[in-house]
């Protein structure tokens, strides 16, 4: 008897299954053929009240229709979907213009930035990292610069301010604090660069900005000397601008360096015939560096007299402006598209 309502069940199924034209018939129909509540499934759910022969009978033959049913219906529904798509609305035109996809670029000092990191790693250079946001003690104490000390004019500071008590921070001003911090955890001999934006509170004009990036440059050994120094700048800046650049030495001050010096390179805007940049003398000022004074040695815990080496530092925007013939430094920081769109 169960046998007959089963055969019967498939039929009907197959049938009506035939008429469906819609995915929310065919919900309907998943719903009476297959559901938990179809009649075929009360049947496979009374099998244990059967006897074992009716069991062996009604049991796979049960099943097989379910089956066969399932997978009528699994090709109906993909029947019906295929149907379902609007065809129209998913035409593509392959012959449209395509729309171009916005592509941003590094910013000119990061370029050079590049540029310079990949010119001092190939003369065998290190590159370290800061922190932005130092101490008084690494940006100015360990530096042989106390708070009483008139060079601490030489770099316009904006302070963090503080309730007082805890130690002073601020925005360095200078990459040289990583002088000190990277002599406090390495070794000589040392070559280490220090690229880094730097920060002071001081009136912008053309070849001036509050935050501008530098360049720090710092190389200990045994006998370093300023020959090495010279040597190193006269490569270095013949490399950047792919011609050979003169540097000229002129005594200075710096409270971490002695001797000092500030460096100028031959102008590389008029290969140094005189011309307005460099106010016709042929000569553009580019960083200060010296010897490494002893005192900053010894705060970085070196015994004083064992060691010998440069440190320089130099304005890698300023640098920018001369590669690009840039001629206000405040362009760079202007957020302009316009401007940065050019490089
Ligand atoms: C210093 O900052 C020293 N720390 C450099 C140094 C390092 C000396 C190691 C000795 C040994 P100075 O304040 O001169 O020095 O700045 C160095 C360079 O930064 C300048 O030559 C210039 O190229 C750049 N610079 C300084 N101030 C500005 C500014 N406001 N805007 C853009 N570039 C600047």
């Amino acid at each position: 008897m169960s046998q007959e309502k089963i055969k019967q069940i498939e039929k009907e199924g197959m049938a009506s299954l035939q008429a469906v034209q819609t995915i929310a018939d065919l919900e309907l129909w998943e719903i009476k053929y297959l559901g938990r509540k179809s009649e075929l499934n009360d049947i496979l759910k009374g099998l244990k009240g059967l006897t074992p022969e009716e069991k062996k009978i009604i049991g796979p033959l049960g099943n097989t229709v379910k089956q066969s049913l399932f997978r009528a219906f699994g090709e109906t529904k993909e029947i019906l979907l295929e149907k379902s798509i609007d065809w129209e609305a998913e035409r593509i035109d392959v012959t449209a213009p395509g729309v171009p996809s916005l592509r941003g670029h590094l910013h000119p000092v990061t370029q050079v930035e590049h540029e310079i990191e990949d010119i001092f790693s190939e003369m065998g250079f290190v590159i370290a990292d800061g922190p932005e946001i130092e101490t008084e003690h690494y940006n100015f104490d360990v530096l042989n610069i106390p708070a009483d000390h008139p060079a601490r004019d030489m770099q316009d500071t904006f302070w963090i301010a503080s309730s007082g008590e805890e130690e002073k921070y601020l925005p360095r001003t200078q990459t040289s604090p990583m002088q000190v911090r990277y002599m406090e955890t390495h070794t000589p001999p040392l070559h280490v660069i220090v690229p880094g934006r730097v920060f002071r509170n001081e009136s912008t004009d053309a070849s001036h900005e509050h935050t501008f990036h530098q360049f720090e440059c710092l190389m200990v050994g045994d006998d370093i000397s300023v020959a090495n120094f010279k040597w190193m700048a006269e490569t270095f800046f013949s490399r950047f601008f792919g011609k050979k650049i003169d540097i000229r030495l002129r005594p200075s001050f710096f409270p971490f360096t002695e001797p000092s010096f500030e460096f100028d390179i031959s102008c590389t805007l008029c290969d140094a015939k005189g011309c307005a940049v460099c106010k016709q003398s042929g000569w553009l000022e580019l960083g200060g560096a010296g010897m490494v004074n002893q005192k900053v040695f010894e705060s970085a815990g070196y015994l004083r007299g064992k060691y010998q080496g440069f440190a320089w530092g130099f304005g890698a925007t300023r640098l920018a402006m001369m590669k690009y013939k840039i001629t206000d430094i405040r362009l760079f920081m202007s957020g302009d598209l316009r401007f940065i769109r050019q490089f």
